[in-house]
């Protein structure tokens, strides 16, 4: 009997793709399409021969173009769901296009018009609803044109107001349709706009708690994003998850400080992705892992298939590294050593305030020029790390 191959992904995964990405044909701002256009159902039919992939996530005109008639519509939807059935993958997240068209120029729920704010707000209630014919309960909102190129065009403190405002309205339609979404804000420092006011998911964690509905909102982190301005995008997501506002992710790779490169998961960073996995991991992330990237311009749709495929064996590969470590004797035991000094009563003072607690640390003997003669063997600790993903340890 041949071997299972270890790294081989499952549904059980939670594993999806977007329209957008295995979809997308290759464009660039200096180039054309170089690839194709593929039917949704294609696309779907596409991820059932890669294998093992849970889900598929669409924008509403990723679907349905916009100027599509009725008739076209219908016929979409009837195709796109005989190709969920037969490969039997799942609709788990589903978001609107709220920066393609002429319109959304401007941005859309941050727009000056209040007009384009309303159509912006009515096209993502249709798209709500097309979400949920395929029983999306996630619900993405990118606001990649809520922004400026100049502060002169527009008052940062009312288009933070404007966002508002849709996003509490959206919320309500939610509730009042029993639609039970889950909204998911996704940041992004900068492209297409000059500057995206959500840069950062610590934005979005700060603006969710002046919600009218905090509890449904969360956000959706994508590790270009973050890498792209030069930040620690583990330490964002930990900040969400430990939170408990982690509602989804965007899994792809990134060189600092390059244009918006969504490539192929851990094709880049193999260390921070490393840690990344590690955290998710280590506290039992539970939602849909989502590669929001796409293949080289070069590919063609066998090597879309390849890129598939190797985002998520990448993941297994990565987990199957974050086991070891969390098994190494020595790194463990390392790690014990230097999380220290937490049953001295200084410690057990901290963990919770009273005034007796306060007066005895105050009194505590904490020599600062012992303490920083601890050792702390972090180059120990990072070393072990590194044979571990080279795989020599
Ligand atoms: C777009 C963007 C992504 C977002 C998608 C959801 S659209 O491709 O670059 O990061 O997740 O709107
Ligand atoms: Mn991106
Ligand atoms: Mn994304």
């Amino acid at each position: 009997m041949a071997k299972r191959d270890p790294f081989a992904p499952s549904p059980a995964d939670h594993f999806t793709f977007g329209l957008w990405t295995v979809g997308n044909p290759g464009a660039d701002p200096f180039g054309g399409p170089v690839r194709g256009k593929h039917s949704p159902a294609e696309l779907v039919h596409l991820l059932g021969e890669v294998g093992g992939v849970y889900g598929v996530n669409f924008h509403d005109n990723d679907l349905i173009p916009i100027d599509a008639t009725p008739a076209e519509e219908a016929q979409i939807k009837k195709d796109f769901k005989k190709a969920l059935r037969a490969t039997g993958i799942k609709v788990p997240m589903a978001t609107t296009n709220l920066f393609s068209d002429p319109v959304f120029k401007d941005g859309a729920f941050t727009s000056n018009d209040a007009e384009v704010r309303a159509y912006a707000v009515q096209k993502t209630m249709n798209a709500m609803k097309l979400g949920k014919e395929f029983g999306a309960k996630t619900y993405v909102f990118w606001g990649g044109r809520e922004g400026t190129e100049s502060d002169a065009t527009k008052d940062p403190v009312v288009a933070t107001q404007r966002f508002r405002e849709c996003i509490n309205f959206l919320c309500k339609y939610s509730i009042s349709e029993k639609m039970g979404y889950k909204f998911a804000f996704e940041a992004k420092p900068n492209e297409p706009r000059g500057h995206i006011y959500m840069a950062t998911t610590g934005n979005y964690l700060g603006f969710i708690p002046t919600l009218d509905h905090p509890e449904m909102c969360g956000v959706n982190p994508e590790f270009a994003h973050e890498t792209m301005a030069g930040l620690n995008f583990v330490h964002h997501v930990a900040q969400a998850l430990e939170a408990g506002k982690l509602f989804h992710i965007d899994l792809n790779d990134q060189e600092p400080g390059r244009y918006d490169q969504d490539f192929r998961f851990g094709s880049v960073n193999y260390k921070a992705n490393f840690f990344l996995a590690k955290l998710l991991i280590d506290y039992k992330y539970k939602g849909m892992k989502h590669f929001d990237s796409h293949a080289y311009r070069q590919a063609d749709y066998s090597e879309v298939k390849a890129f598939a495929a190797g985002s998520m064996r990448t993941w297994k590969i990565l987990e199957s590294k974050v086991e070891k470590f969390n098994k190494d004797r020595k790194i463990q035991g390392l790690i014990k050593k230097i999380n220290r000094g937490g049953n001295t009563a200084p410690a057990k003072a901290l963990r919770k305030f009273s005034k007796a607690g306060a007066k005895a640390l105050l009194a505590a003997d904490l020599d600062r020029t012992k303490l920083a003669k601890r050792p702390l063997p972090y180059e120990t600790l990072d070393q072990l790390t590194l044979e571990i993903l080279m795989g020599v340890r």
